[in-house]
């Protein structure tokens, strides 16, 4: 076995990376897909459903597929600084990077709406953290301008190596199922992921689509070891909190709302790739409330023993009622990808007082004998 040295070394070929140049990586990508053994019977319907886990990235979440390639290509082009927006992911993301590569980050957060173990990642790795008075949306369109006056790279998906980077999941999925599932269920905010999804999917089809051209880059067609080649591509469903879901509005939402703050964004940056994505795939676009969201976050970690951020959970919980709706055909395989990491944001899981027990064999006893009478009783 050879060690595994990250996504630009395993993928250089179909990256727009040069052949000599060393990658910034943390060994990102490679995340399992694991299936789902309890939930879908729950639903009904005979679907084979797997998450591809992408909290389990070096930084918890999907961005670090992204930005081991657009810090690659920084550091190439000589650049010093790197520069975001975020709801939390990306920055955590781009500060570690920008550190591997010896680079200075900047990151611009939204005040108050950030979940507290991004911001420790941020504030670990060095970044300089800029808490604005503002959302995402706002923070993204300082981060344009001020690109525009100082010597900063850009480092959020509308930089096209991020989601150049991204692709790479749609490899590694076909690579492991040995064909491409039959719908992808993807959480939406700025859309750049599911984006990206679909390159990939297309360029191992050896499709055209728009997504090529929107991201900058024409690589539609690559070549890939026959193993890997397939002709067929998925169906993409794409879900946005209720309160942040500009998709289903048809332009943009002023001041998004939702407990899923990774998806709090009113305004996606990939605005007309999403549109081509949906098209090209004959996929749709559907929304999730909150509690809709929070449920399934919790369904997955109580009973599949899988802790994803609430933003993740919105493509397993979406997937559940178009499965029950029949929009979802019985009998398909499914992969939903769970973006980013539980361990992120452990206040949403309510109240972590604990009580304690006296340090005796009869107290532990008695819990225990208890909780085993109650789970054959039920
Ligand atoms: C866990 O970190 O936009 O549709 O600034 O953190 O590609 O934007 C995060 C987005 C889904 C949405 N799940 O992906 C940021 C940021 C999680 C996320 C999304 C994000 P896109």
């Amino acid at each position: 076995m050879t060690h595994y040295t990250g996504l630009v070394d395993r993928y250089r070929e179909f990256l727009p990376i040069g052949l000599e140049t060393p990658a910034v990586s943390l060994c990102e990508g490679n995340t399992p897909l694991i299936e789902l053994k309890h939930l879908p019977a729950q639903w009904g319907g005979k679907c084979r459903v797997l998450v591809k886990f992408e909290g389990l990235n070096p930084t918890g979440s999907f961005k670090d597929r992204g930005m081991t390639v657009a810090v690659t290509r920084a550091r190439e082009e000589g650049s010093e600084a790197v520069i975001c927006a975020s709801t939390g992911n990306t920055s955590a993301s781009a500060a570690a990077y920008a550190k591997r590569a010896g680079m200075i980050c900047f990151v611009l957060i939204p005040e108050g709406n950030v979940a507290m173990g991004k911001v420790a990642q941020a504030i670990v790795h060095g970044a300089t953290i800029l808490q604005i008075k503002g959302n995402f949306d706002d923070g993204m369109r300082l981060v344009r301008e001020i690109a525009e006056e100082m010597p900063v790279a850009i480092v959020n998906s509308i930089n096209p190596y991020r989601l150049q980077g991204q692709k790479t999941a749609a490899f590694e999925v076909v690579d492991e199922l040995e064909a491409p599932p039959d719908y992808h269920c993807l959480p939406v905010g700025n859309a750049g992921n599911i984006s990206a999804y679909w390159l990939g999917y297309c360029e191992m089809a050896g499709h055209v689509t728009q997504v090529g051209e929107a991201c900058g880059f024409s690589r539609d067609q690559r070549l890939f070891p026959p193993a890997i080649v397939t002709q067929s591509r998925p169906v993409m469903l794409g879900y946005q909190a209720s309160g942040a879901a500009p998709f289903l509005r048809g332009e943009p939402v002023e001041n998004p709302e939702t407990k899923a703050t990774a998806i709090r964004i009113g305004n996606p940056q990939s605005w007309d790739a999403a549109w081509a994505v949906q098209r090209e795939s004959r996929g749709w676009f559907d929304e999730c409330t909150d509690e809709e969201i929070l449920a399934m976050q919790s369904q997955l970690a109580s009973q599949e023993g899988i802790f994803c951020e609430p933003a993740s959970a919105i493509s397993v919980a979406g997937l559940m009622r178009d499965i029950q709706s029949g929009k979802v055909k019985e009998g398909s395989t499914i992969v939903c990808t769970l973006t980013g990491h539980g361990l992120k944001d452990p206040s949403v899981v309510g109240d972590l007082t604990l009580q304690s027990v006296p340090a005796t064999l009869e107290s532990i006893r008695n819990v225990v004998e208890n909780k085993l009478n109650a789970d054959t009783t039920a």
